[in-house]
């Protein structure tokens, strides 16, 4: 039913917007009652206004945290007017009765978008305004929430039309704006306190989430979730870092490619091998990996396929590297590489590894299947008249497992199963070989015979051309360009063997 409202709270942030109104209250007559900031403005108009703190009889306290919560302004609002016992409690409590409500609450929103510090943002949580919002849409039966500047005009309007009447219907229109107001502003501080509590930090006391000492930088927060005991045994060293945990993940995918063949040792820095080698033992296996690049080397990951012995321990003890991971150690090579008190030794026991992969991307994640597959000899089809010979095809099934590891775009080049230099993350294919080929050069290895992995097709024939001229004599790859017969004659004309696996490797 239709009511003629003879009294209004007001408690606003934002102060534009309200001169017509309170001139069209002080018109009809309505008193209104207001907060501090609300009332100076107000009163500053010229217009009668009551402080909240006169039906109070309370100050506004704690730096204006209780202002309007007390009984006799929710009584004054929640009250219903049909109600016998209702009315004459607000004749006993003294307490006004309140037909209308106006709030604009704390910019909670704005500032957090400011950058404002936590404290700020927290002081911006509003709790008297936004119980005035629920108490009058809830009690709409008798009284008209205004609960947004953005709906001035409206009321304006409704008010204007009738003298400060209001109808049922008008009510519970603007009753259910307020609730809009009120559940989105408890959702945006939901959104807050959920962003800075990262569903990392509030679950690492559930599972078995180890909080480690930071992120990849110190300034950054960092948990691992796994059961890092359950794949490795650590007998010495200090605790794993993020990044150290990040270079153990790639060792050990890497080397998967390698396990059950002849001694194999690489060295890994940031997630890249920088050095690999396999040979007939795991001394001259760990000599020729260091040699692919010695200076990238020092505080590296190392990573064998093989128990670590004496001989090779007495080589890696000369190295400054962060992580040993090996199947096992000797007795004799153990008590070596203990010799460095930080130094990470690692037993790697058979675990199998997850077979999907998580990261996030947006404001979501990424799943998919990790790349398990492995060019194998029969995947191989010969592109060109020339073919690899025997000694080739085994490098280029050797290059091909490194660059599948290697972050794209990647070229990886290979002699004799050693890396002799990877291209690594580079925004194109040429830059990547470009990048190995000056690597290898400047480590002087002769890359006459070598041959080139590419973690995806050629798209120009600039690659193989490079390639020959740095003396790269087989290549292996992906194929599939529309361009990839450009390439096939270049090598052709030039005796170079290429083949395609069908497989593309990126890792990004
Ligand atoms: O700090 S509060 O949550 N405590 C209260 O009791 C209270 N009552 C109204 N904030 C409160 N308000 C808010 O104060 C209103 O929502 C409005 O945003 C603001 C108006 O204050 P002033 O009239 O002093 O400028």
């Amino acid at each position: 039913s239709s009511k003629k409202a003879s009294s209004a709270l007001i408690s606003v942030f934002h102060k534009d917007g309200l001169e017509p109104i309170v001139k069209k209250f002080q018109e009809l007559g309505i008193t209104i009652y207001s907060t501090g900031g609300t009332e100076k403005f107000i009163k500053d108009l010229g217009i009668d206004v009551i402080p909240v703190e006169d039906v109070t009889s309370y100050p506004s306290i704690l730096g204006g945290r209780v202002k309007t919560l007390h009984p006799k302004v929710f009584g004054g609002i929640l009250n219903r007017q049909d109600n016998e016992s209702d009315v004459a409690q607000l004749e006993e409590f003294d307490i006004p009765q309140l037909d209308i409500v106006i709030v604009d609450l704390y910019p909670f929103e704005k500032t957090v978008a400011s950058g404002a510090s936590e404290q700020d943002i927290i002081e911006k949580i509003d709790i008297g305004g936004i119980s005035l919002i629920r108490a009058a849409a809830k009690n709409y039966n008798d009284v008209m929430c205004v609960s947004s500047m953005e709906d001035y005009a409206e009321f304006l309007d409704i008010i204007s039309k009738n003298a400060g009447e209001t109808t049922l219907e008008e009510r519970k229109k603007f009753a259910a704006k307020s609730f809009n107001v009120s559940s989105h502003y408890d959702s945006a501080i939901f959104n807050y306190f959920n962003k800075n509590h990262d569903i990392a930090a509030l679950k690492v006391s559930e599972t078995k989430g180890k909080v480690l000492r930071y992120g990849e930088n110190p300034h950054q927060k960092g948990f691992f979730f796994g059961d890092f005991d359950a794949m490795f045994s650590q007998l010495h060293g200090k605790e794993l870092s993020y990044n150290n945990l990040l270079d153990v993940d790639a060792a050990v995918n890497l080397m998967l490619e390698f396990k059950n063949e002849a001694p194999t040792f690489a060295i890994l820095k940031h997630n890249n091998a920088c050095g690999l080698a396999q040979r007939d033992t795991l001394h001259k296996a760990y000599i020729d990996a260091l040699a692919g690049d010695p200076v990238s080397a020092f505080g590296g990951v190392l990573i064998s396929n093989k128990e670590i012995d004496k001989a090779t321990a007495t080589e890696i003890h000369e190295l400054f590297c962060e992580v040993v991971i090996a199947p096992s150690y000797s007795d004799d090579a153990l008590d070596i590489l203990k010799g460095k008190k930080n130094r990470i030794i690692l037993v790697q026991n058979d675990v199998a590894m997850p077979e999907m992969q998580v990261r996030t991307c947006l404001n979501g994640i990424l799943l998919q299947e990790k790349d398990y597959k492995t060019d194998v000899f029969e995947d191989l089809s010969h592109a060109t008249s020339t073919k690899p010979s025997e000694l080739e095809l085994q490098d280029l099934l050797f290059a091909s497992k490194i660059c599948k590891h290697t972050k794209s775009n990647t070229i990886v080049l290979a002699k004799n199963k050693q890396l002799c230099a990877s291209g690594t993350g580079q925004t194109s294919r040429v830059d990547a070989l470009n990048q190995a080929v000056h690597k290898a050069n400047s480590f002087n290895f002769d890359l006459k015979g070598a041959v080139m992995a590419s973690d995806a097709f050629f798209p120009f024939p600039d690659c193989v051309e490079i390639a020959a001229n740095a003396g790269i004599t087989s290549v292996i790859q992906p194929g599939g360009s529309i361009k990839d017969q450009l390439s096939i004659d270049y090598c052709n004309e030039n005796g170079i063997s290429m083949v395609m696996t069908g497989t593309r490797h990126f890792k990004h």
